[in-house]
């Protein structure tokens, strides 16, 4: 039998080189689409560069979706593509709305235009539950924004919903909690804090400048959190799911057990800086993914302490590479 093929947008992100590894253990032909660069970003492709395909295409540009998705003809969209830093989206609002927000558009409607038997993920965020309404965060929890990154998904959400009740598309959207792995990209708090702690750790650097150590966040593994994105599209009819781990930790915590992994104590190193606090912040995020875990056998398998423990390891073993070498 043929195997079912996969085209993912955002394939060069951390979410993206994890479902691709993913389909790629379930048989999948998978196919990823690039935005041109000066220097090509597929570091996180590395190990399985000559198992995939990658396209030119940028969510800006809906005439290179409609191509990819013509060439490649696949069974299954997983739309990860974003402006996804949420300091980013005020220093470039509209960006960051042509890319999240009106690039999900755009792709709905290539996927309509050239084959709505396509099936669609959609990935939505806990940003849009921002200033929360109710704790945990659940599917039916009113949204309320805090950056326009968290409006720029609430209109990628909604209009995913749309295309499904306007023309029956199979598309799903899956609202994830904070999710992070060793590929996470350094400028997010956690992978900046264990970089910071392993290269502090081998003298490579002597601060670590931080904003709102208070922030709760509810964090899993990524590995973990794309298996629900593929569950998702597995399904007899498409719908929307939290996928969280329900338990939430301040960013302080998450430094304090970083820096005790490696014997040091975070008063000596770490420094607030007032720049990196938020216009407008999330203070608190903990979803219900009962849902998920009902509806979808899903469940997180990594807790907090080893996500944290994995985090540093890696980036002990990076460092240790940058300082011979
Ligand atoms: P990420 O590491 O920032 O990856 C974003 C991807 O989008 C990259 O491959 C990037 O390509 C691509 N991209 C950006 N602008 C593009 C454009 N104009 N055209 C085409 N591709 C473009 O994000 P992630 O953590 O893997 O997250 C994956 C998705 O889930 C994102 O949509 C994010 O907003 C959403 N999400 C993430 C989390 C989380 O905690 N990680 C939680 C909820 C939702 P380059 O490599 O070229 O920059
Ligand atoms: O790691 P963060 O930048 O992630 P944030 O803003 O929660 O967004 C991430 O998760 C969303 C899901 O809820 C995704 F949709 C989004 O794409 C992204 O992946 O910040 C987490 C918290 C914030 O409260 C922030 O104020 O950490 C606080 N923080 C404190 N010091 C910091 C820092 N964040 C960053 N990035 N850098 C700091 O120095």
């Amino acid at each position: 039998m043929a195997a079912r093929r996969a085209l993912i947008t955002g394939i060069t992100g951390q979410d993206g080189a994890y479902l691709a590894r993913l389909l790629l253990d379930k048989g999948y032909d998978v196919h990823g689409t690039v935005r041109r660069a000066s220097t090509p970003g597929e570091q996180r492709l590395a190990e399985i560069r000559d198992r995939i395909t990658l396209h030119d295409a940028d969510m800006l540009d809906v005439g290179s979706l409609m191509s990819v998705l013509e060439q490649v003809g696949p069974h299954e969209v997983y739309n990860l593509a974003a402006q996804s830093f949420v300091p980013t989206s005020w220093q470039q609002p509209l960006l960051t709305g042509e890319v999240t927000a009106l690039g999900a558009a755009r792709l709905l409607e290539a996927v309509r235009r050239v084959d709505p038997n396509i099936r669609y993920y959609q990935a939505s965020s806990s940003e849009m539950f921002g200033k929360v309404r109710e704790e945990p965060q659940r599917e039916t929890t009113p949204f309320w924004p805090r950056s326009p990154y968290g409006v720029a998904k609430m209109y990628a959400h909604w209009i995913t919903i749309n295309y499904r009740e306007s023309y029956g598309l199979f598309a799903s959207c899956g609202i994830l909690f904070n999710h992070e792995s060793p590929l996470r990209g350094p400028e997010f708090v956690t992978r900046k804090v264990t970089r910071a702690v392993a290269r502090i750790k081998l003298g490579l650097q002597d601060r670590l400048r931080l904003g709102n150590l208070d922030a709760q966040r509810d964090w899993g593994f990524a590995g973990d959190y794309v298996e629900a994105m593929w569950l998702m599209l597995q399904q007899d009819e498409p719908d929307d799911y939290v996928i969280a781990t329900g338990e939430k930790h301040t960013v302080r915590e998450f430094v304090d057990l970083a820096f005790a992994r490696v014997d040091l104590d975070p008063q000596r190193y770490v420094e607030i800086d007032p720049n990196l606090l938020r216009p407008a912040e999330v203070n608190m995020l903990v979803g219900d993914a009962s849902k998920a875990r009902a509806r979808l056998g899903w469940q997180p398998r990594v807790c907090f302490a080893d996500l944290v423990a994995m985090m540093v390891d890696a980036d002990l073993e990076q460092a240790r590479r940058e300082a011979s070498g």
